[in-house]
C-alpha cells in the first residue's frame, strides 16, 4: 500500500519508485522465465528508429545499438501471467487509479551490454491515449538499472501539461531541441523494484553504457472506465486483475 506521501509525490511529480516489491529469489524465477521468453518469442532487432538517433548516438552507436522486446508476453508464460495480477503490483496501481483495475498490457524492454538502445523522449500516451487519468504504467526491474545501465529517465511534473504532439516520423517521440535527457532526472532501480509512471510524464533512456543487461518489464494498468481513444490495443479488453468491469463502460 502506498503512503500518502507517496501518493501525493506520484500526483506531483508523474512517477515513483517503490523499492524491493519483489525479493531476490522471486526475481531470479522471473529472470530465468524471461530467458525462456526472450529465446522463443522475442524481436531481437527491436530498436527505435527516427531522426532522434542523430542526436542520440554517434555514427558508430547507431550501428551497433541494440534492443530486444517483445509485447504482451505474460499470453505466452503462466508465471508472467501471474506476476501481471500480483496484488503487490495491483494493489500499488489501485491507490492511485481506484479499485478497479484492468491490465492493458506487457512488454519487455532488454538493453544489451554496452549497446543497448536509448528511448528518445515521450510520453506514452502517444502510443495508447486515454480520455482520463486513470492509467498507470509499471517498470518492473529485473536486473539493477544503475544510471550508466541506460535506466528510465523523467521530467518531473510534464504530466501536467497534458497530451502533447509528437513528432511521427519512426517511432513517436518529441522534439530533441526541447525535451532533453541531459534536463530529466535518471531513476536507478535494483532489481524486484518497481517504477510506476503517468501515461503523460514524458520519460526517455539513454544508452546502456554498462557491462551488463538493462530487463525491464512494463506492465500498463487502467481503470476499465477509463476510454482508450487511440493506439495499442485499441479495442481489446483486459483481464481485470483488481475489482470488476462496471457493466457499461468503454475498455
Ligand atoms: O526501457 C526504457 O528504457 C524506456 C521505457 C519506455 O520508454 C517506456 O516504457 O515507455
Amino acid at each position: 500500500m502506498l503512503t500518502p506521501l507517496q501518493k501525493a509525490f506520484f500526483w506531483d511529480q508523474g512517477y515513483l519508485r517503490v523499492e524491493k516489491l519483489f525479493g531476490p529469489k522471486e526475481i531470479q524465477a522471473l529472470s530465468d522465465e524471461l530467458d525462456w521468453v526472450f529465446e522463443t518469442w522475442a524481436d531481437h532487432n527491436a530498436q527505435w528508429q527516427g531522426p532522434w538517433r542523430d542526436q542520440y548516438l554517434t555514427e558508430e552507436q547507431k550501428k551497433a545499438a541494440k534492443l530486444v522486446a517483445i509485447n504482451d508476453f505474460h499470453l505466452h508464460s503462466a508465471l508472467w501471467n501471474r506476476v501481471a495480477a500480483d496484488p503487490r503490483i495491483t494493489e500499488v496501481v489501485s491507490d492511485l487509479i481506484g479499485p478497479d483495475v484492468e491490465l492493458h498490457h506487457t512488454t519487455l524492454h532488454a538493453k544489451p551490454p554496452a549497446v543497448g538502445s536509448p528511448f528518445p523522449m515521450h510520453q506514452d500516451h502517444a502510443f495508447y491515449a486515454h480520455e482520463g487519468h486513470a492509467y498507470v504504467d509499471t517498470l518492473l526491474h529485473i536486473d539493477p538499472a544503475p544510471v550508466e545501465s541506460g535506466c528510465i529517465q523523467f521530467l518531473p511534473g510534464s504530466h501536467k501539461a497534458g497530451a502533447l504532439p509528437h513528432i511521427l516520423d519512426g517511432a513517436p517521440h518529441l522534439p530533441t531541441d526541447r525535451y532533453r535527457l541531459a534536463d530529466a532526472v535518471s531513476v536507478a532501480a535494483g532489481a524486484g523494484d518497481l517504477v510506476l509512471f503517468h501515461l503523460c510524464t514524458v520519460h526517455g533512456s539513454d544508452l546502456n553504457r554498462s557491462g551488463q543487461w538493462r530487463r525491464i518489464v512494463r506492465l500498463g494498468y487502467r481503470s476499465p472506465a477509463n476510454r482508450q481513444t487511440a493506439g495499442y490495443a485499441l479495442g481489446r479488453p483486459g483481464p481485470m486483475v483488481l475489482g470488476r468491469r462496471p457493466k457499461g463502460v468503454a475498455s
